[in-house]
């Protein structure tokens, strides 16, 4: 049975952990989700190490929200150099589904995007985690999330 620990904000506009576990339920019913809520993306990464750590998690999700402003986007950098450096420590996968306050021009789009990535992301994990066939059956085809797939390049 996988075992699926989840970081997610109070910064965060959208409860993006909400439909990521939904899909995750939906597409592995026996999964176990041990979820922490944090003030920020700052507070991130310590904590899904902690709890991958304690809970010996097989693979994390992390979803953040990064304001408009440069001082956000600096902090973003190196919030996902991070994540990074705690995956490579572990040796398991964590999925960043980030979603940036400018990527939309209003409310409505935004929800959208945050929704879709999230969803979507969650379906990765569980190809990463159980169908890695699936992804390579998808290699090349421009997948979005959040967005229309950009779909491949044709010659
Ligand atoms: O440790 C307390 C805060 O520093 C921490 O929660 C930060 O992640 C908060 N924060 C910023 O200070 C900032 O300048 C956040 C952002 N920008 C941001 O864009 N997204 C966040 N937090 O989730
Ligand atoms: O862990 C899930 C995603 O965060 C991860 O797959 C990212 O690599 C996806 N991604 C972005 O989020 C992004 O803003 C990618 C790009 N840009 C990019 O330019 N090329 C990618 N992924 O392969
Ligand atoms: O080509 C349009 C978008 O794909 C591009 O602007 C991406 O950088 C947008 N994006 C993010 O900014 C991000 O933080 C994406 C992701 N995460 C992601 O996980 N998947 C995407 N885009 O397709």
């Amino acid at each position: 049975m996988a075992k699926i620990c989840i970081v997610d904000t109070t910064f965060a506009r959208v409860d993006m952990a909400r439909y990521a576990i939904d899909t995750l339920q939906t597409l592995m019913p026996s999964v176990q989700i041990v979820r922490r809520t944090v003030p920020g993306i700052k507070d991130v990464p310590v904590e899904i190490k902690k709890i991958m750590k304690e809970e010996n998690c097989d693979a994390g999700m992390v979803l953040g929200w990064i304001g408009s402003s440069i001082t956000d986007k600096i902090s973003y950098a190196v919030y996902s150099l991070a994540i990074q450096l705690v995956q490579l420590e572990l040796e398991r996968h964590i999925i960043d589904v980030t979603v940036h306050e400018d990527e939309a021009e209003n409310e409505e789009d935004l929800y959208r995007i945050a929704v879709d990535r999230a969803k979507k992301h969650a379906e990765n994990l569980y190809l990463l985690l159980y169908r890695p066939d699936v992804l390579t059956a998808r290699a090349g085809t421009g997948r979005r999330q959040g967005y229309p797939d950009a779909g491949p390049l044709r010659v």
